[in-house]
């Protein structure tokens, strides 16, 4: 056992308040050594086992409250409504803090930072040495998706943080049904998580996943410390996926219903700053909605996937809420979201009104109050943090679809790819079979933009958008992808899409937001074999007459350039393509490879690779 390190053996508490509640007890044994292994470790002065009951999260709420952890915000305009101010030197996930730890070091990829497990729990461990004296230890049973759904995973952390137990609570099913159905199972993701000293040189998250274990110190930040999401849904929960089958992605799910009322499921990967909770909750055009088209949403950030016993994929969405950020969101880019968040919410880094309402960036009114909690003075830049975030329940979106809860989960027809691509790549275009759609997937990228960190406006090629979140080999995560083509599997149809190509003036020439309904709409025609489509070297594209464009005011030239494919900037692109993966070695599955040289030849050879070979 790796955490004893010789501590003091004895417990400083009655071993009454380290067990799990004593009906439970009896199968729990592996379960309450751990919290007694973590408890001789990390020295809190109580323990507290959370059942995710009302009078639980009062009780805490209030004394968050008290000790200003949590700031009530105007009651009568966002009644139980929560301000959280962060430490301003922790707002956000930092990816060379956080560690991927396989035994052999080319399991954990070149898309991962890896130090040996021994090494790692070693150097973990000497932080968390009586790093919870004085404090309150939280044991949070939960489950990463319907409680009574097979695809479903239970976890637990450990944690010293309130502000945790309070978004976990939103953001999982926790408490006593969770710790229910891990004593049925005998089997969970192990996660300890202690705020540290909050210094960032003694800050890792760190991910073991031969042992399904996660030490995250020195964060009270959302995805390094929430650890169902992005540490278990993730990372873990891809090296699950892949040891049995199934995919955990970083994919939104939305239902769309066409005015026959049925309803087809897409799941959508996108980089961040790409809009993703906009489209899972995305509004129809003013025609559509007439027609009788409705959105349901399933699910904003993570898809879990498996196949069933027909050969299709079906999903869930493991989470049971919504960490969004807030920049950006408002009536014109997500009225659904507005709505989510008038209520029960709990606010991080936002700027206040005077008259104490939540405030950030898009918003109309004025902030009184930075997200440091100084007067807003434009001259500290914006007033809320540009990765301010809300936590709200799912089930108060308007458009939460009931098949959410469904323990069999949703049957998927397309997966869609997407980013920012000011030039070159089209508004749609359809792989030509699964093998394609996992190089379109594993070639995509993203133009960055000032919401995260770096350098602005240049591509960034990020696979399946799990570049920070796929916890192996990216090589062998593009051979899980590609061994789902086999007999039997009825598999989805793979789209990429981009709404953010621009025109030569710069200006983005399609209108997005609830008009990508017409793009998804084909999608869906697409894949019942109502829509046609034109072949290209990179792929199906609509002909214009195959897109619903009625009541849109496109110019000739802004339509010409989103569906052109310049074969020039493409055979570019594929050997751009070919390099990058080139990136992944011995491990890159051949069959990729060779579905960029097909796709490559398709385009001819370029100019400049004539010439060479001329020369
Ligand atoms: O979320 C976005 N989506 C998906 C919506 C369902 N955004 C916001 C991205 C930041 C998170 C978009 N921004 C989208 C989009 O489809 N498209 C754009 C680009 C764009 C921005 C502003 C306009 C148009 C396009 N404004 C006007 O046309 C007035
Ligand atoms: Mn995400």
């Amino acid at each position: 056992m790796r955490m004893g390190l010789g501590l003091p053996s004895p417990v400083p508490f009655s071993v009454a308040r380290v067990r799990a509640p004593k009906d439970m007890a009896s199968q729990l044994t592996a379960l309450n050594d751990w919290v007694d292994e973590v408890a001789r470790l990390t020295q809190p002065d109580a323990i507290h086992w959370c059942d995710g009951s009302e009078a639980e999260i009062r009780a805490l709420t209030a004394q968050m409250e008290a000790d200003g952890t949590l700031i009530r915000l105007n009651p009568e305009t966002h009644p139980n409504c929560w301000l959280h101010r962060s430490n301003p030197g922790d707002v956000a996930r930092v990816e060379k803090l956080t560690l991927v730890c396989t035994p052999n070091r080319e399991d954990a990829g070149p898309n991962n930072h890896w130090e040996d497990p021994a090494a790692a729990h070693a150097r973990l461990d000497a932080l968390f040495e009586g790093c919870m004296k004085g404090r309150t230890m939280y044991v949070i049973p939960y489950c990463m998706g319907p409680i009574d759904s097979p695809i479903s995973r239970c976890g637990v952390e450990i944690t010293d943080s309130p502000y945790v137990v309070a978004n976990m609570r939103i953001m999982t099913r926790m408490g006593t049904p969770a710790l229910a159905r891990i004593e049925r199972e005998g089997t969970f993701v192990k996660g300890l998580h202690s705020t540290g000293d909050l210094d960032p040189d003694r800050r890792w998250i760190v991910h073991f996943p031969e042992e399904l274990t996660i030490k995250s110190i020195g964060s009270g930040y959302g995805g390094n410390a929430l650890l169902g999401k992005k540490c278990h849904a993730l990372r873990i929960g891809s090296f699950q996926a892949k040891r049995e089958g199934w995919l955990a992605e970083h994919m939104l799910i939305v239902g769309i219903e066409n005015p026959q009322g049925e309803v087809h499921y897409i799941a959508a990967a996108f980089p961040s700053a790409c809009g993703k909770t906009n489209l899972a909750m995305l509004i129809p055009p003013e025609g559509y909605r007439k027609a009788g088209w409705k959105v349901w949403t399933i699910g904003d950030d993570i898809c879990w996937m498996t196949p069933g016993e027909d050969g299709r994929l079906w999903a869930i969405n493991p989470e049971a809420g919504f960490f969004g950020v807030a920049p950006g969101t408002s009536e014109h880019t997500n009225p659904n979201a507005m709505a989510t968040v008038s209520r029960d919410t709990i606010f991080t880094n936002v700027a206040v009104t005077a008259d104490n309402q939540p405030w950030w960036e898009g918003l109309p009114g004025e902030p009184v109050t930075d997200w440091q909690g100084r007067p807003y003075d434009p001259a500290n830049g914006p007033a809320a943090h540009p990765n301010a975030r809300f936590t709200v329940s799912a089930r108060q979106c308007p458009t939460w679809s009931e098949h959410a809860e469904a323990a069999r989960g949703v049957p998927i027809s397309a997966i869609v790819f997407g980013g920012r691509r000011p030039s070159l790549v089209p508004l749609v275009f359809e792989a030509r079979d699964w093998a394609h759609g996992v190089l379109v997937g594993a070639a995509m990228g993203s133009e960055t933009t000032a919401a995260a960190a770096g350098a602005v406006g240049v591509m960034r090629r990020d696979p399946m958008a799990m570049k920070p979140f796929c916890g192996y080999n990216y090589g062998d995560y593009f051979a899980h992808w590609l061994s789902f083509d086999r007999a039997g599997m009825q598999l989805p149809k793979i789209f990429h899409v981009n709404w953010f190509r621009k025109g030569a003036d710069g200006k983005f020439l399609w209108p997005g937001f609830g008009d990508n309904l017409r793009v998804l709409e084909w999608i869906i025609d697409r894949c019942t074999g109502k829509a046609g489509a034109e072949e290209t070297p990179i792929g199906l594209l609509p002909r214009m007459e195959d897109l619903d464009l009625a009541g849109l005011d496109l110019d000739a030239a802004a339509l010409a350039t989103l569906f052109e494919v310049d074969a020039d900037g493409w055979r570019g692109e594929l050997e751009a393509i070919g390099e990058y993966l080139d990136g992944y070695g011995e491990r890159l599955p051949q069959r990729l490879r060779e579905e960029q040289q097909r796709v490559a030849t398709a385009l001819g050879a370029s100019n400049e690779a004539a010439i060479a070979v001329a020369g």
